[in-house]
């Protein structure tokens, strides 16, 4: 399919809509990557002083990583798509603006990693799912996404959620502070983000903005300090015959569920 795989709409107060629209799951591939990380900067060289981050899907707001791109890499290709993941995440968990999620359908892994990165989630209800179910598929999430979670819920549901790989309902993640609120549709979702990112027009940005980095800064020192060894982690691993054969399956019963 061709068209922009991401769409930026900014409103007249300054609060910029990017819209992942790499249907049907916006599965993170290289291209989706590289589309978010242009948004990004856009929204900041346009001094936008919000972005809410949500789907075009009807029942998806990202399916996480594309399989894809780790199922029998070009391990050039692969190197380059996960410093694209990190360079997106850098920009959104440690943006100056204010970020919102607004879930609209199944936040897995990758997913439920893009929707924590922002500063408030809204999810749509309705029977969706969102948490990171890396060590259900073999995987071990990488440290970035675990601070990532630590940085939204205590870390005692953290180390539960992780290692049991759980999926959250929309009310369970209400509950545990995954997400913030939840919201009737999709419309509803952007609102209320956009009545979050109001909120802030009574606090000074720049001591908005420094706080947030104050209180972020762990996660990205740890990236700053360790992104060449997390890449060299992540090769290594999708090198392993293991990881390949586990994919594989992993791949066919996705493939046999939709088919
Ligand atoms: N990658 C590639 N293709 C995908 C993915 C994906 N993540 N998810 C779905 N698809 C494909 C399906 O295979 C299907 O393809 P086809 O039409 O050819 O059969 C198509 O997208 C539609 O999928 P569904 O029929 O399943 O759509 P539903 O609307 O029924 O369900 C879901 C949507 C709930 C999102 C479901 O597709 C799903 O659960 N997907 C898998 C999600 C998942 O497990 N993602 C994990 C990715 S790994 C990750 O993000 C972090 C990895 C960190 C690596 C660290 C290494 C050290």
């Amino acid at each position: 399919s061709s068209g922009p795989l991401v769409d930026t709409a900014v409103d007249n107060e300054g609060i910029a809509t990017v819209t992942m629209q790499r249907l049907p799951v916006n599965s993170l591939n290289l291209d989706l990557l590289q589309a978010m990380d242009k948004a990004l900067d856009e929204v900041t060289k346009n001094k936008c002083k919000g972005m809410i981050l949500t789907s075009a899907s009807p029942t998806v707001f990202s399916a996480g990583l594309d399989i894809m791109e780790m199922y029998k890499p070009d391990m050039k290709r692969v190197e380059t798509f996960w410093n694209t993941l990190q360079e997106v995440w850098i920009k959104l968990f440690g943006s100056s603006f204010i970020t919102a999620a607004a879930i609209n359908g199944h936040a897995p892994a990758g997913g439920c990693l893009l929707a924590m990165s922002c500063e408030y989630r809204v999810m749509m209800s309705g029977k969706y799912s969102i948490g990171l179910n890396e060590t259900a598929l073999g995987i071990v999430a990488p440290n970035w996404f675990m601070h990532t979670m630590v940085n939204t819920i205590p870390q005692r549901q953290a180390e539960l959620a992780l290692t049991t790989a759980r999926m959250f309902s929309v009310d369970e993640a209400l509950k545990v502070g995954l997400i913030d609120e939840t919201a009737t549709d999709k419309a509803d979702a952007v609102a209320k983000c956009k009545q979050f990112i109001k909120k802030f027009d009574k606090i000074p940005p720049l001591a908005r903005f420094l706080t947030k980095q104050k209180i972020r800064e762990a996660p990205l020192k740890w990236m700053m300090d360790n992104r060449t060894q997390d890449t060299q982690e992540f090769l290594m691993f999708v090198g392993h015959p293991k990881v390949q054969k586990s994919l594989e399956m992993y791949i066919q019963a996705l493939k046999q569920k939709g088919g």
